[in-house]
């Protein structure tokens, strides 16, 4: 299977694993990118069998809209019981790096809301040590060189995303060579820098689940 195979084979998967526990009130979060894409094609085609969605993006509202499927503000939505979403990297404790779609901060919001949070990705995300793929900062656009220096502190080097303006009217800084063995210490690091809206690592709220897609099949790490 290639890569995109794998990611409609979890994609798919995540829809089996969710449909026995949806009632006509669900409200599903959803996550961005290519693989959370497939998985909202899969779901797309059992829509009478939950209420709607929330979106960690614009694009992703977009997505779920074309297929008819009811977005919602968060704010107006009592509990989700499911977060869905792709991930850039995750080691096997499931902690993860997000961001690289640039929709990290809702990302974390509505996994931070979710009772569930299931993350798909094909195995080629899965690794030993975090840090390889560069770890997404979002910033207040007026303490991006501020915030830069700080990063450079802690050991890490960070680059501008060039052109790359969020959801939420920030900026991202991507940093590059770091060995992440502490992944919650630099999270904790990260927020604690004035200027830093949120960062891409998901440790303090890991992933609860992960379909893994492997050229032998989905395989489940909890
Ligand atoms: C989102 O999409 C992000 O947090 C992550 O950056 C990205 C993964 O994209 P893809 O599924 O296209 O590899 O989940």
């Amino acid at each position: 299977m290639n890569q995109d195979q794998l990611k409609q084979a979890v994609g798919q998967a995540a829809v089996d694993l969710l449909l026995p526990d949806l009632e006509d009130s669900s409200i599903i979060g959803i996550g961005t990118g290519s693989t959370a894409n497939c998985f909202i094609d899969a779901l797309a085609k059992h829509k009478g069998f939950f209420d709607g969605a929330v979106a960690s993006s614009e694009a992703t509202a977009a997505r779920l809209k074309e297929h008819g499927i009811p977005v919602y503000e968060l704010n107006n939505v009592f509990e989700l019981a499911f977060y869905i979403d792709g991930a850039d990297e995750t080691n096997r404790h499931l902690e993860l790096i997000k961001g690289g779609g640039a929709a990290l901060t809702r990302e974390k919001i509505v996994a931070a809301v979710a009772k569930t949070f299931i993350c798909i990705a094909d195995d080629s995300k899965l690794v030993d040590t975090l840090g390889s793929f560069p770890l997404p900062v979002e910033v207040i656009p007026m303490a991006r060189s501020h915030v830069a220096r700080e990063i450079v502190k802690l050991g890490g080097d960070p680059v501008y995303r060039d052109g790359c303006v969020t959801d939420n009217g920030n900026v991202i800084l991507d940093v590059h060579n770091m060995q992440i063995h502490d992944p919650r210490k630099l999270e904790d690091q990260l927020n604690s820098i004035v200027g830093v809206v949120c960062n891409g690592l998901f440790a303090h709220r890991p992933a609860d689940i992960l379909l893994l897609g492997t050229s032998s099949g989905v395989e489940t790490l909890k």
